[in-house]
Parts: C-alpha cells; structure tokens; sequence
C-alpha cells in the first residue's frame, strides 16, 4: 500500500488561489460519441475504443471524420474566463487513444497531418489563453496509448495480463512520450501544468524521467499528482471523489457535469448548477482545486446543458467569488450539516447557505461576530452571538421574509478574530 510521506506544495500562489478550472475532454472518441457500429459503449465514452475492442485500424478512420468546424478557441477561453469565472484550463493533448490534438512531428498520428482540417487545436487554445491572461495547462497520457504497440493498455476491462509484460514500454517512453511532452513544452508558450494520468505499471525512473524533461523545459510547470510514484506536485483526487475532510498540501478534484469526460449522446445524467456549486464551495472550503470537465462534441461546439449548468455556476462566482477564490482550507465545522458549508479568509466566515431557512444557527461557533450581510449586495442581516440553553456558543444570523425560500446563497460575517473558532463538542 502505498504511504503518504509529504504533504505536497506547488509553491506557486495562483494554483493554491485558483480554485476553480476547466477541463476539456476531446479527441476522436468525440466523433463515435459512445456508440461505434450501433453498439452503445457501457462506459466513459473516452474509453470506446479500448471498452469495444476496436482495432486500431478501424479506429484509426476516424481521422477522415475529424471536422471541428463550430470549434472556436477564443470565444471558448473568453467565456470561461469572462462568464463561467474559471481560472485555468487544461486540455486534452493526448489522451488514452494516442491521437495528438496538435501538430507533433513526433507522430503524424495528429490533428494537422491526419486530418483533413489541419488544425492544431492546442495552438488555438494557447494563443486564445495567452489573449485572456487564463492559465493553460495539458492532459497528457504518459502511460496508456492505446495506438502505439508499446503503450500501456489497461487489464481492467478484459486486456489479456500478459499484453503489457510482452511490450517494450521504455522504448514507447523514449520514442513517443519524451519527444511529444518536449514538443508541447517549447512550442506554445507557458504550460501552467502538465496533467498526467493513469501510471500503471510505469516504473519511478520513467515517471521521473517524464518529470525531468517537463522541469527541464519549464521549471514552473506543476505535475500532477498521476505521474505516479509519488513524484507529483499536487495531488490528484479519485475522479470524481471528495476528500471528507479538510486536506492539507495543494490537491485538485477532476469532475464531470455528467457521468462521462469525453462527449456522449446518452449520457443526460446532468448535476443540476445547484450540486456543483455545493461541490465546489465544499472543495474550497476543505482546500483545494476544482477541476470541472466539458466533453465537446465533434465539432467543436458546447452540449447546451454544460453551457446551461457553468453559466449558472459562474453567476454564483461572479456574486460570491470573494468567497471562493484566494481562500485557504477552513477548519472543519464539528456537526454534520446539509444546510451550510463554510469557507473562510482572514477575518471574515463565509455560510454558503444550500436550503431555505429562517434563521442560521451556527452552534459552537465562539467568533464575535462584527457584522453580517449578503456577500451579493451587501444587505445587512441582524444576528446575535449567544450561547445556547445547553451553554454552547452559538451564532443566529436572522434571514429577511423575501429570502426565507431562497436556497444558494452566500452570507459574510465579519469576525473580530482571525479565524473561525469551531468548539468541539462537549455535550
Ligand atoms: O480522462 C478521464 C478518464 O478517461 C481518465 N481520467 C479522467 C480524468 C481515466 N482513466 N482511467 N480511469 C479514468 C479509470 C478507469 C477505470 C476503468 Fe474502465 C475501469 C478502466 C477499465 C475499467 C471505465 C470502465 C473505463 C473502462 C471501463
């Protein structure tokens, strides 16, 4: 089982801020969109051509479908700067398939020389970036690549065990891996992270020696934490998973809207704009980064739902976000509540307020509370620091009438102290 020895640190300011991010899912398996030849693919769609077996021959066709002609870089990296209130963006430059979504020399098994379009889409998307100041970072599998013969091919879903012992994945490592993350490190300006995943079998020399050509080209460049062997600079949470406690050291939570990263036509399962601002006040509030997935379609453009679900979201950041961005992990409240969760900065405790109430009554909360209004406008709320029949501090914030049916909203209260003082409980 493997230990945890250190807590990791990124040293950098702007991804301990951040908070909040985009992911792109896209590659080919967005054009067969969980289906290929009429048969629906059980699992995430990005995975069709491993879960369905299809040879890579086949598989290799899709480049003559590849037409993303209603993908727009700029307007894509504007809204999510400008409407959804994300801070850093990481695309998908290689994923699990070994398709290149950019002009690698290294593999003509890419978007420029593969493809009818000729275009370069990381290109696009860093200069877009670099336009709206939004920091870019790529999702690259180092281990997995199910194109080249000596790429890493999952066991979990039916690959026979001996596939990956037969394989010389060194040389995929020296010939591929090496030569595309150096392409990708010098040719579009700053990479704010490189976004490993799935390390397998791979040994701690190979992740180290993907480590040390990243470091090497861009001392600034964060690893994440799936280069394996312990070798990341952030850690990276199951995806889709939660820590329940607040975490120490820099981490980041990978998310869908959906149950899928790359787009599928039948996976409607959509978190409502509700659960995800939960999720993500929840994930600033125990410390880290939330690192929320669009999976384009084929051609480029956003399904309607995840435009619907983030710019509902990015109201909420554009409102509250003082709540939110360049907070640190908030210590954790004693009682199990659905109704609230609590962020935090120097002086001042944030209730992000989830179901309507009358009044919040914030039990072992011992601050002295100097103030209190609606982070959106600033109404002023009356409340009192008492303490409860059974001799517990407790904190009531009284809602007005108009909002006693209001649910996700942002309430700030001003501490005298530094920091929010949560009693344990004593009973
Ligand atoms: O890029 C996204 C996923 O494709 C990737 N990580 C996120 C960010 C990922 N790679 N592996 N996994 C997620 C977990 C794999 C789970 C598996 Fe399966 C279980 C692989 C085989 C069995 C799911 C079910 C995929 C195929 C069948």
């Amino acid at each position: 089982m493997a230990m945890i020895d250190r807590i990791p640190d990124t040293k950098q300011e702007w991804f301990k801020d951040a908070k909040y991010g985009l992911f792109i899912h896209w590659g080919l398996y967005s054009i067969l969109a969980g289906e290929y030849k009429g048969k629906q693919t059980k699992h995430i769609s990005e995975w069709i051509m491993n879960s369905l077996d299809i040879p890579v021959e086949e598989y290799e066709k899709l480049t003559d479908e590849f037409n993303p002609d209603q993908f727009d870089a700029d307007a894509l990296v504007k809204m999510a700067k400008e409407e959804w209130g994300m801070k850093y963006i990481v695309f998908t430059a290689k994923h699990h398939e070994g398709f290149a979504m950019y002009h690698s020399e290294n593999s003509k098994y890419n978007t420029v020389d593969a493809t009818a379009c000729h275009r370069d889409i990381v290109k696009e998307l860093a200069d877009a970036c670099k336009k709206y100041d939004m920091k870019f970072g790529l999702y690259y599998s180092q281990s997995q690549d199910w194109h080249d013969p000596n790429g890493f091919v999952s066991k979990a879903n039916g690959g026979k065990e001996t596939d990956n012992q037969s394989k010389d994945f060194q040389s995929y490592v020296d010939h591929k891996v090496i030569p595309q993350l150096r392409e990708l490190l010098t040719n579009y300006g700053e990479i704010c992270l490189i976004w490993f995943d799935t390390p397998m079998d791979m040994t701690k020399e190979q992740s180290q020696q993907c480590v040390d050509v990243v470091k090497e080209l861009q001392p600034n460049c964060l690893i994440s934490g799936r280069i394996g062997n312990q070798l990341g600079d952030y850690m990276t949470i199951g995806d889709n998973y939660m820590p329940r406690l607040p975490l120490e050291g820099d981490w980041e939570v990978p998310a869908t809207l959906n149950d899928t990263w790359g787009y599928s036509k039948f996976d409607q399962s959509w978190k409502t704009p509700e659960e995800i601002i939960k999720i993500l006040v929840k994930i600033a509030s125990r410390g880290g980064n939330y690192l929320l997935n669009i999976g384009p379609r084929a051609d480029g453009s956003v399904p309607q739902e995840s435009l619907d679900i983030l710019g509902e979201v990015g109201n909420y950041m554009r409102e509250n976000g003082e709540s939110i961005y360049g907070t640190r992990k908030a210590p954790s409240y004693p009682y199990e509540i659905d109704w609230a969760e609590f962020t935090c900065r120097d002086h001042k405790l944030y209730v992000h307020v989830f179901e309507p109430r009358k009044k919040l009554e914030i039990l072992n909360c011992s601050n002295e509370v100097k103030d209190a209004y609606l982070l959106s406008n600033g109404q002023k709320l009356k409340y009192v620091c008492d303490e409860s029949c059974e001799g517990d501090a407790v904190v009531i914030v009284d809602i007005p009438e108009e909002l006693h049916d209001a649910k996700t909203y942002c309430v700030c209260l001003e501490l005298k102290e530094e920091a929010p003082i949560f009693d344990p409980i004593r009973g």
